[in-house]
């Protein structure tokens, strides 16, 4: 099944639009963890084991195991994750984007060796450095277009032909780069009116939306913004706000109920 199959299975099967961002930090788990061979796979174990009724993907962000040498804590992970919870796929954000035999390279790092189901990807190369993942049809191509960071506005927000930059990406992502309806675009939480604006141009493709939790982003705001007419259409992240909260299945029971009051 392809990942736009699985993400719509999942956000009604399990009523869910709640993602689980898996962003161990070795300084910040749990001591009991720190002694274990695998300590960013054991955590990550642990937080799968509580959380997998209430989500609809996980996603590992790469920096956090590549950053201390970590690759096979992630190896293991996204193995775990498909062997004893299949239905839920894997978002590798990576922010990959390069000249197309690179893009190559990153395709295979995404899909063969972490066996992920969807990679986030940056567009400012432009429409060829997209190529090599977006003809992975049963991979969906995860687009930056409005990130959730105060600094998204330097270059995101500036007027081309008098429409901001994000909006330029959000209309080649539905109007040009789509022809395997496999992309989805990153839109934070932190700024509901541009996921409204930007809902506006693109239709019902989803949204990955990042910026609950620890940047403080509305959820109220942004599932009244963002989502489809039929209550579905995002995917809703949260990492520091779910893996280091004292009960990590709670908090992402108590953030899918929140989620799901409003859509
Ligand atoms: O615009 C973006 N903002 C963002 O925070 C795009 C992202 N991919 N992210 C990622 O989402 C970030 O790298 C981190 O993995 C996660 C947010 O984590 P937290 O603020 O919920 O802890």
């Amino acid at each position: 099944m392809s990942f736009m199959e699985q993400i719509k299975k999942r956000w009604i099967s399990n009523n869910t639009l709640l993602c689980v961002g898996l962003d161990p930090d070795l300084d910040k788990i749990p001591s009991r963890f720190r002694e274990m061979e695998f300590p960013l796979y054991e955590f990550n174990k642990y937080i799968i084991d509580a959380t997998y009724q209430y989500v609809c993907c996980y996603k590992p962000q790469i920096a956090y195991y590549n950053g201390v040498g970590k690759e096979r804590d992630l190896e293991l992970t996204i193995d775990y994750i498909h062997s004893t919870y299949p239905g839920i796929p894997v978002i590798l954000d990576a922010k990959r984007g390069d000249i197309g035999s690179t893009a190559e390279m990153y395709v295979k790092e995404a899909f063969s060796r972490y066996k992920a189901d969807s990679v986030t990807v940056n567009p400012y190369m432009g429409g060829d450095t997209l190529q090599p993942f977006l003809d992975q049809k049963d991979k969906a191509t995860i687009l930056l277009c409005r990130t959730s960071n105060p600094g998204a506005v330097d270059l995101q927000n500036l007027l081309i032909e008098g429409k901001p930059l994000y909006l330029h990406v959000a209309q080649k992502a539905a109007n040009e780069w789509n022809k395997n309806n496999n992309i989805i675009l990153v839109v934070g939480a932190t700024y509901p009116d541009e996921l409204k604006e930007i809902r506006e141009v693109i239709g019902d493709m989803p949204f990955l939306t990042p910026g609950i939790g620890a940047q403080g982003g509305d959820v109220e705001k942004a599932v009244k913004a963002g989502t489809t007419p039929d209550g579905n259409g995002m995917i809703i992240n949260s990492s520091r706000g779910i893996i280091y909260a004292s009960n990590p299945g709670e908090a992402a029971k108590s953030l899918r109920d929140e989620i799901n009051l409003y859509r």
